[in-house]
């Protein structure tokens, strides 16, 4: 990574996000005059994935805009859902690949306040909101895949399905300058967002190095703290990699089983799709999100959480039900989240691990306990000094410890505070 400075600092102590996949896709939610989005249940994919291998005709995708009316749409709302949850920042699809915009782009037609009759500037309200909280916005766009413009990128499908011809380099070339960099330009002027989620997930000769560099430098060149994730199509399709950029993000609901140095991201779903799919009963449990949340910080990495809103606008209550538990468990323990580093300790097998540094040299330990097993102590190795003391993050009881060489032995209470993850902190002198 090129900047691990102060601008992306903001981010790595952040650690927790909400990422929103809003857009046409929502009005069929999965389902195309009854044939299901099956697979992995992308219902952003509708309009590639119905109708095969044809996919659904454009003029008929288009169409949807017009249906398209939010009427329960409450940008205070989903912005006060992120915070409950103990969510720093707010990120969603600007433009997903089907290539409508939700701000009133002068571009494109297509986009909500052209193109629809809700007509409002969504961005712009979302915006607003998190000023109103003290959330950080950034903005999905999909640079490459774009099925609206003729020039814009497509996915591999049948070599004779028009839908998935790919553009020649000439037509990307006018898309990257009439579209993609224009539109980059609208967003970074009207709504100066405070990062940029790039999507694309393998090498392809259309990104060119030039073509990332044009687009990398228009950012840096309108606001130079604005962060760019490595999905921008670095890692594949540039000399320098990731050097390029600010931060990794990995791949869908992949979360690495080693710690990584530079700054880093998954991105995660509640359950399999990313829009909201109406058939989509897939939720997984909140334990597991949470789970998914602390072993990303103890390896040094951030955790984006999605959330498909429905064709009215509201956040289905299956994901609300999940964010306030989060939510509830971040007011307890968010202390060993936000701010702390990966865990400079041996991973134990009991749970994970986070860490802060003080000046002087000592630390606080942050135990995250899975498996919690009453008059079993817990053992902890490679202990950087001498432990001085150790409590319940939930209730501030004092727990018993016993230091031999660089192991500890901690004695957990009979009573567990959270059966989900149950959190210690252990002060460690320098
Ligand atoms: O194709 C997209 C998908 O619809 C979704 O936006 C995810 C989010 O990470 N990104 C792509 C697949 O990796």
């Amino acid at each position: 990574m090129t900047r691990q400075s102060d601008a992306v600092k903001w981010f790595t102590e952040a650690r927790f996000g909400m990422f929103v996949h809003w857009g046409l896709y929502s009005i069929p939610a999965g389902v195309w005059r009854d044939e299901v989005v099956g697979g992995n249940m992308y219902s952003e994919w509708i309009q590639m994935k119905a109708n095969a291998p044809h996919g659904v005709p454009a003029e008929e995708y288009r169409a949807l805009a017009r249906e398209f009316d939010p009427v329960r749409f409450d940008a205070e709302a989903w912005i006060r859902e992120a915070r409950r949850a103990g969510m720093k920042y707010f990120l969603i699809t600007a433009k997903h690949h089907d290539g409508f915009a939700l701000w009133p782009s002068k571009v494109s037609w297509f986009n909500v306040a052209d193109a629809t009759p809700f007509g409002r500037d969504i961005l712009g309200e979302l915006r607003r909101a998190c000023r109103a909280h003290g959330v950080t916005l950034g903005f999905y766009y999909s640079h490459w895949q774009d099925w609206e413009h003729p020039g814009g990128a497509r996915p591999k499908g049948p070599d004779d399905a028009p839908a998935f011809r790919q553009p020649s380099d000439e037509a990307f070339e006018r898309y990257w300058e009439e579209k993609c960099l224009p539109q980059v330009r609208e967003l970074m002027e009207a709504y100066e967002p405070a990062f940029f989620w790039f999507d694309n997930w393998r090498k392809d000769e259309l990104l060119t190095p030039d073509r990332l560099d044009r687009l990398i430098g228009l950012i840096r060149a309108t606001d130079a703290r604005c962060l760019i994730n490595s999905r921008i199509g670095t890692t594949w399709n540039h000399p320098d990699g990731d050097a390029a950029v600010d931060y990794r993000s990995m791949g869908d609901n992949s979360f690495p089983k080693e710690r990584i140095a530079e700054p880093w991201e998954t991105s995660g779903t509640m359950n399999r799709s990313w829009g909201y799919h109406r058939l989509d009963h897939g939720w997984k449990p909140t334990g597991q999100l949470l789970r998914h949340l602390v072993d990303n910080a103890s390896r040094g990495g951030n955790y984006q959480l999605n959330v498909g809103p429905t064709a009215d606008g509201h956040i289905p209550i299956p994901s609300i039900r999940r964010l306030r538990e989060i939510g509830v468990w971040m007011d307890v323990n968010g202390e060993a989240i936000y701010g702390t580093e990966a865990g400079s300790v041996p991973e134990p097998e009991w749970g994970r691990v986070t860490e802060k540094r003080g000046p002087d040299g000592s630390r606080t330990l942050y135990l995250h306990v899975y498996d919690w097993q009453p008059g079993r102590p817990l053992e902890l190795t490679g202990l950087p000094g001498r432990a001085l003391s150790c409590d319940v993050l939930e209730t501030g009881e004092a727990v018993e410890i016993q230091q031999d060489g660089e192991t500890v032995a901690i004695a957990l209470p009979d009573t567990c505070p959270d059966d989900r993850i149950a959190v210690l902190r252990l002060d460690v002198g320098s």
